[in-house]
C-alpha cells in the first residue's frame, strides 16, 4: 500500500492551482504525509497570500519563502525545518526559469548571463536543496524533481532549458549515487506538456499539447494528478529500489520514433 503517514514533505513551485507542485503536494497529502511547502517570495506579498489560501486544505505545518537563487533563504527554510521537524523525508523539487526571450529563436544567440540564470534556477537548485536536506534525512529520505524530453532530445524553442534539464538529470545521478548509502534515493519524473503559469507563458503550447495528443500511445497529454501520483510512488516504500532514474510520465511520447 502507498502510505506516507508519518512522513514528512517539503514541495517547492507552487505557485498557483495549475502547478505541477500542488498536483504532487495534494497526492503526498492524500496518502498522509504532513506537508511542509516554500513559495518564491514577491514584493507585494500577493503570490505568498494566494499560494497559501491555496495550500490551506492541505493543513501545512510550514510555509517558508525560499527563493533558490538566495543561498541565505535556502539555510533559514532548513534551519525552520530542523527546529519543526527534527527530520525531513520527502523533498520535491519542482521549479525552473529561464530569460523568455532564450525560450525561441536560435539556440546559439542565448546570452553568458542568461545560460547562467537557466541552469542556476534550474539546475544547481537541486544541489542546494538537496545538500540542505541531506542532514535532516537521517531516517533515509526521497528526493524527485520535474524534468522535461527537452533535456534528452531537442525539442524546438526550449533551448537553454533543454541544457538545464540535461544538467538537473546529471545531478540527479551524482546525488543518488552520493546519497545511496544514507538511503536517500533521488530520481526525477520527465512529465508531458501540461498547461501551467510557466508553459502558458510559452508561444505554441498548445499546438505542443495538440501534437503529443495525436501521436502518444496513450492518445492525450498526462494531468497534474497523474504526475502527482508517480512523485507519491518514488517517495514511498513502493519504489524503495529505485534511485537515479527519470521516470518519463508522458502518456508514452518519450518511447515513439516516428
Ligand atoms: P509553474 O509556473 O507552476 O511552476 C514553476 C515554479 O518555479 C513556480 O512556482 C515559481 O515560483 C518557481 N520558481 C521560479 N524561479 C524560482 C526561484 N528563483 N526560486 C524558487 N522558485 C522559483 O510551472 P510548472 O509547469 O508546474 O513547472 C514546475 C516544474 O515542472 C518545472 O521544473 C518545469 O520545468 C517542470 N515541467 C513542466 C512541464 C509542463 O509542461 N508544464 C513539463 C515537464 C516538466
Ligand atoms: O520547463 C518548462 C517551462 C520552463 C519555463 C517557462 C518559462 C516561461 C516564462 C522556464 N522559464 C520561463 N520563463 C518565463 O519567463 N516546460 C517543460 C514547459 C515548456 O516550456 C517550453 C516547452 C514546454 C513543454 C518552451 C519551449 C518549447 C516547449
Amino acid at each position: 500500500m502507498l502510505d506516507l503517514t508519518g512522513k514528512n514533505a517539503l514541495v517547492t513551485g507552487i505557485a498557483n492551482n495549475r502547478s505541477i507542485a500542488w498536483g504532487i503536494a495534494q497526492q503526498l497529502h492524500k496518502a498522509g504525509a504532513t506537508m511542509g511547502m516554500t513559495y518564491l517570495p514577491d514584493e507585494k506579498g500577493k503570490l505568498e497570500k494566494k499560494v497559501a489560501e491555496l495550500v490551506e486544505p492541505l493543513e501545512p505545518k510550514l510555509f517558508l519563502p525560499c527563493d533558490v537563487q538566495d543561498q541565505a533563504q535556502i539555510d533559514a527554510a532548513f534551519e525552520t525545518i530542523r527546529e519543526q521537524w527534527g527530520k525531513l523525508d520527502i523533498l520535491i523539487h519542482c521549479l525552473a526559469f529561464a530569460n523568455r526571450d532564450d525560450l525561441g529563436g536560435d539556440f546559439s544567440n542565448v546570452s553568458r548571463d542568461g545560460f547562467n540564470l537557466a541552469l542556476d534556477v534550474s539546475a544547481y537548485s537541486l544541489i542546494q536543496l538537496s545538500r540542505a536536506a541531506k542532514p535532516l534525512m537521517s531516517e533515509g529520505g526521497a528526493i524527485v524533481t520535474l524534468t522535461y524530453l527537452g533535456g534528452a532530445r531537442v525539442v524546438p524553442n526550449y533551448n537553454v532549458m533543454g541544457i538545464a534539464k540535461a544538467a538537473l538529470e546529471m545531478n540527479v545521478k551524482y546525488l543518488a549515487s552520493e546519497m545511496g548509502p544514507q538511503n536517500i534515493r533521488v530520481n526525477a519524473i520527465s512529465a508531458g506538456p501540461i498547461r501551467t503559469l510557466a508553459s502558458s507563458a510559452v508561444g505554441g503550447i498548445l499546438d505542443m499539447i495538440h501534437h503529443v495528443e495525436a501521436i502518444a500511445p496513450l492518445r492525450r497529454t498526462v494531468t497534474q494528478t497523474e504526475v502527482g501520483n508517480a512523485a507519491a510512488f518514488l517517495c514511498s516504500d513502493l519504489s524503495s529500489g529505485v534511485t537515479g532514474q527519470v521516470l518519463y510520465v508522458d502518456a508514452g511520447y518519450e518511447i515513439m520514433g516516428m
